[in-house]
């Protein structure tokens, strides 16, 4: 069954083609600073926005024109599976994610819903045989359903505690059965509304023990796969625990964790912390900690994740910069956490947009690539802080000086002086390497 027959293999046709099916800036095979593109991003599709996302929201009823919309039950998840597939193939993507429960109905029972995810799952493995796609990531859905309205892991019930531990176990089992390169932990339902009913140092301390208890059973089962934490400030709940990449690290770090974890880092989260996308790739590179990104983009109007398609060059261009800089995104990808609007109901859609995004990343990477060969920022940056590489620079960034000593020597240095930071000529350069000039 093909679900997207109006489209055919998108290929590479370079950015003369007006052809809107067709890559100008991705190919894949193309190398790109020792690398092919295929290599560098680790491409991802999301299965809950576009196999499962049906563009409803507070006002209104879905929208979305979808082919297997006519099946239910597990036909449905089925006619899923094969639409990820096709999907896939056409767009000649490498990799999927997805939540236990995008890919299988619950049932009435645990028992019942695992069953449904064993069948589906079994399903998978096979096409994922037969198409050599792989699976980037999966992770247990712990706050759609109304038992984690407290939340899961910070829950103030320890039966819905024990059914998240359970869901974990089993999100563990499939990861390991399919392979998966990635196991996200996004804590949807994992922070708190008001202190007046919270006991905040219980529920981070269950937090930390439900994180160890998955790192040791995926080291009992041999499931090796990354592990991964995805920050957000806000959204569903008011104050989430993995507020932003420096929040989650400080967590991981004071629970004995920082060495089994890294970070999924989104481009919406970020904004909505306060940060750019660059500012808390940055963080996480400069500890180690960067492990695998959510792309997408937000709105500056609106405060909410949005989660649109990531088109804004200046972004995607110091996204890749972030990457290039951190030596590769590892075991991690690139996975497109993001939906087509509520008004762009076709399928085909969904290839225009994915399309626009790869696009973006691809040109991004390439400006990226040249502003690191030409080291535009790195010499501007190791000339700003020079100060600090001799004299009474070297002695404070070698731990030397003291209070005693840089008195001694800020007595009799005067007047002081200083250069300027140059921003809005930085600026400039960037936007001359975006325009190829
Ligand atoms: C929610 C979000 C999630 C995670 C996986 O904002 O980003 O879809 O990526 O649970
Ligand atoms: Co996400």
């Amino acid at each position: 069954m093909a679900y997207f027959a109006n489209v055919s293999a998108v290929a590479y046709e370079g950015s003369a083609s007006r052809n809107p099916f067709a890559f100008r800036h991705y190919n894949p095979q193309e190398v790109v600073a020792g690398k092919t593109m295929e290599e560098h991003f680790r491409f991802a599709v999301a299965y809950w926005h576009t196999f499962v996302g049906n563009g409803s929201d507070p006002f209104g009823a879905g929208t979305m024109q979808r082919g297997w919309d006519r099946y239910s039950g597990l036909d449905l998840a089925k006619a899923r599976v094969e639409a990820n597939f096709e999907f896939l193939e056409k767009l000649g993507l490498p990799f999927f994610c997805f939540h236990d429960r995008d890919i299988a109905p619950e049932g009435d029972t645990l028992q019942e819903t695992n069953k449904n995810l064993d069948t589906i799952v079994a399903m998978i493995k096979e096409y994922m045989q037969s198409s050599g796609k792989k699976l980037l990531w999966n992770t247990a859905n712990m706050f759609t359903n109304p038992r984690f309205l407290h939340g899961a892991a910070t829950t103030c019930s320890a039966d819905v505690y024990a059914y998240a531990a359970a869901q974990v176990k089993k999100g563990l089992e499939v990861g390991k059965e399919l392979g998966a390169e990635n196991y996200v932990f996004w804590g949807g339902r994992e922070g708190y509304e008001t202190l007046l009913n919270t006991d905040l140092l219980r529920e981070l301390d269950n937090l930390a023990h439900m994180f160890h208890m998955a790192v040791d059973y995926a080291k009992e089962i041999g499931f090796d796969a990354q592990f991964l934490i995805e920050p957000k400030p806000k959204e569903p709940t008011k104050h989430q625990y993995d507020f932003d990449a420096a929040t989650t690290i400080s967590f991981l770090q004071t629970y004995g964790l920082k060495d089994h974890f890294k970070l999924n880092l989104e481009a919406n989260h970020a904004t909505l912390a306060g940060h750019t996308f660059e500012h808390d790739m940055r963080v996480a590179r400069i500890q180690g900690m960067l492990g695998s990104l959510d792309a997408n983009q937000g709105d500056m109007l609106l405060g909410w994740d949005t989660d649109e398609f990531p088109t804004n060059l200046y972004d995607t261009t110091l996204t890749m910069y972030e990457v290039l800089q951190n030596g590769g995104i590892g075991r991690g990808g690139i996975n497109f956490d993001a939906k087509v609007r509520r008004a762009s109901f076709e399928p085909d859609d969904l290839f225009l947009a994915h399309i626009a995004g790869i696009d973006a990343y691809a040109k991004g990477l390439k400006v990226a690539a040249k502003l690191i060969e030409d080291r535009v920022f790195e010499d501007f940056i190791a000339n700003r802080y020079r100060s600090f590489d001799e004299g009474i620079g070297l002695e404070i960034s070698s731990g030397r000086a003291t209070l005693r000593s840089l008195e001694q020597y800020a007595l009799q240095n005067n007047p002081i002086k200083l250069e300027s930071g140059r921003q809005e000529r930085l600026k400039a350069l960037l936007n001359q390497y975006l325009l190829g000039e």
